[in-house]
């Protein structure tokens, strides 16, 4: 038996996966743990995957609601999605048959802010939450729980559940205990309390999890990796938006509203942000802080370099071979790193507070700055609208980057009105692609649309932006935001319709 397992009460619930499946009924609401690939749960998703196969092949009914931190792991989302399993699922997925069944209409999906589904869950408007299934590092001789490599919901899920699975995995670092920062004080209204926190450094909770041993009903023990997606290596756009960042930050220190050491940074998931970071690491700056959601491999290389003095995040989503690094050297990052509950690394007080340069990815923004982040062609769901929104609306400088055209040029990231907003025209500050950068701080509507046509179109659609702006001016009932409503989303349908957003 492992060593990870400390308290005796706990040591004598140890079963098999599936064993402990069992105990997760049709119908019922599931909490898992798991953010962006580390920190799931494996086993008991993949042994409940094979319990529910095998009662829809006796023509019994069995979904479950799933709710995590945020992605996951093909261990969970994928298997659970490819035997029909989920009826509802939240906060955010990016797994291609989740996606599938999602945009298929036949798994409803609640895409939230990663920060409120907490306490919409603790409201009760899912329902009661009858399982938490949490992978964990270890459990301790008191029976408090050493986190693994996400915090996300946990805390709530532990707190909330009628019945508590552990997995226990031993692949995780047994060094990162004393890393994590749980904090207990959240309360709802009107007996909230301020979060304290006035650095990325500061911690304000404890490094463990509680959770009520006679709840818990299995612990399983795995030696599962994380699901670690490889970055691509950084191509020319995502070195260009990057570019475009970094002398954005130089023209910010120089009017002076930011210092040498910048704000806190925010960087989201995928390439660019990676990349971001890598040149981030190439300049003069150091010493900067984050306070961010996921750690990635750039914001771990930045560390080492000391462009980066502290992390806060809730959850890492490192490569293969950075997990592996990060897996031999955890006790040397005790010290910088922070992983906090969701509902505090993304919290908008904090957030205000430090003043958050947010960047994140999007799919299109249009001439006006609202930003769509999540609906492919306004109607298919990509992932999910994540923490962006959390960091966005309430950052110091909200940046969103995405190359200019999708799809070998096919697809405009510029279009004359988005097909879903995700983040309104007043809660982006600046928007980057490869081809420059918009500040559009200050700026009226009208003045936006020219600057973004300006820097930040490719020149294949900037006179078809031209054009059609020119002729709103001329052709739109309010000039505020000129528009021709029965032409805005003509590039989307002609997408649809042709495969490609250029004119015949
Ligand atoms: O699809 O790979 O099939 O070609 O979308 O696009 O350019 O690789 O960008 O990986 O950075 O993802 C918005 C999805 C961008 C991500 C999004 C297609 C494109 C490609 C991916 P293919 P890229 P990225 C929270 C941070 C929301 C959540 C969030 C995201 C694929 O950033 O999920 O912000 N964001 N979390 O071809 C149709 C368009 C398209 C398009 C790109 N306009 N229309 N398809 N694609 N633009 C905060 C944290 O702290 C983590």
């Amino acid at each position: 038996m492992s060593s990870r397992i400390h308290h005796s009460g706990l040591r004598s619930k140890v079963m098999s996966a599936e064993e402990a499946a069992a105990f997760i009924r049709p119908g019922t609401t599931v909490g898992m743990s798991g953010f962006t690939g580390s920190g799931s749960p494996t086993a008991v998703p993949l042994a409940l995957a094979e319990r529910i196969r095998a009662a829809h092949d006796r023509g019994e009914e069995f979904r479950i609601n799933l709710h995590t931190g945020a992605s996951t792991s093909p261990e969970m989302d994928g298997a659970l999605a490819e035997v029909d399993g989920v009826a509802l699922r939240a906060p955010f997925q990016s797994d291609p048959a989740m996606r599938a069944k999602i945009n298929a209409g036949e798994i409803d999906y609640v895409d939230t802010h990663l920060s409120h589904l907490a306490q919409t869950v603790w409201n009760g408007f899912y329902g009661p939450m009858h399982t938490a299934v949490v992978e964990i590092s270890a459990i301790r001789e008191d029976g408090t729980l050493v986190p693994s490599s996400s915090v996300g919901n946990n805390k709530t899920w532990l707190d909330l559940a009628e019945q508590v699975i552990l997995e226990v995995n031993s692949w995780q670092s047994a060094d990162l205990e004393g890393l994590h920062d749980v904090y207990y004080g959240t309360a709802l209204p009107p007996s909230r309390k301020p979060v304290m926190i006035t650095a990325p450094s500061d911690r304000i909770g404890q490094p463990y999890f509680e959770v009520d041993p006679a709840k818990v009903v299995a612990v399983v023990e795995t030696h599962a990796p994380d699901r670690n997606s490889p970055f691509k290596p950084a191509d020319d756009d995502s070195i260009a938006i990057a570019q475009h960042l970094i002398e954005f930050f130089e023209h910010e220190v120089a009017q002076g509203r930011y210092d040498e050491r910048l704000l806190p940074l925010q960087s989201g998931v995928g390439n660019i942000a990676n990349a971001v970071m890598a040149e981030l690491v190439k300049s003069r700056f150091k010493g900067l802080t984050a306070y961010t959601e996921v750690v990635q491999d750039g914001m771990l290389d930045a560390l080492d370099s000391g462009t980066l003095a502290t992390a806060s995040a809730t959850a890492f989503s490192l490569s293969t071979e950075a997990a592996e690094r990060f897996n031999d050297t955890v006790a040397a990052y005790r010290d910088k790193l922070i992983l906090r509950t969701q509902e505090i690394s993304n919290h908008p007080e904090v957030v205000r507070r430090l003043g958050i340069l947010a960047m994140n990815g999007m799919l299109e923004a249009d001439l006006y700055g609202n930003v769509n982040s999540t609906h492919l062609m306004g109607t298919k769901m990509m992932n999910g609208l994540g923490g962006s929104g959390d960091f966005a609306r309430n950052a110091f400088t909200s940046f969103f980057l995405t190359p200019s055209t999708a799809k070998n040029g096919d697809i405009s990231c510029i279009v004359p009105m988005v097909s879903h907003v995700d983040h309104t025209e007043h809660d982006v500050h600046v928007v980057v692609t490869e081809q420059g950068l918009a500040d559009l701080r200050g700026l009226s509507p009208r003045q936006r649309a020219r600057l973004i046509i300006e820097k930040c179109a490719h020149p294949d659609y900037r006179p078809a932006l031209e054009d059609y702006y020119e002729r709103a001016l001329k052709g739109s009932d309010g000039l505020h935001t000129p528009h021709l409503l029965g032409e805005a989303l003509s590039w989307h349908q002609r997408f649809l319709d042709t495969g490609s957003m250029k004119q015949g």
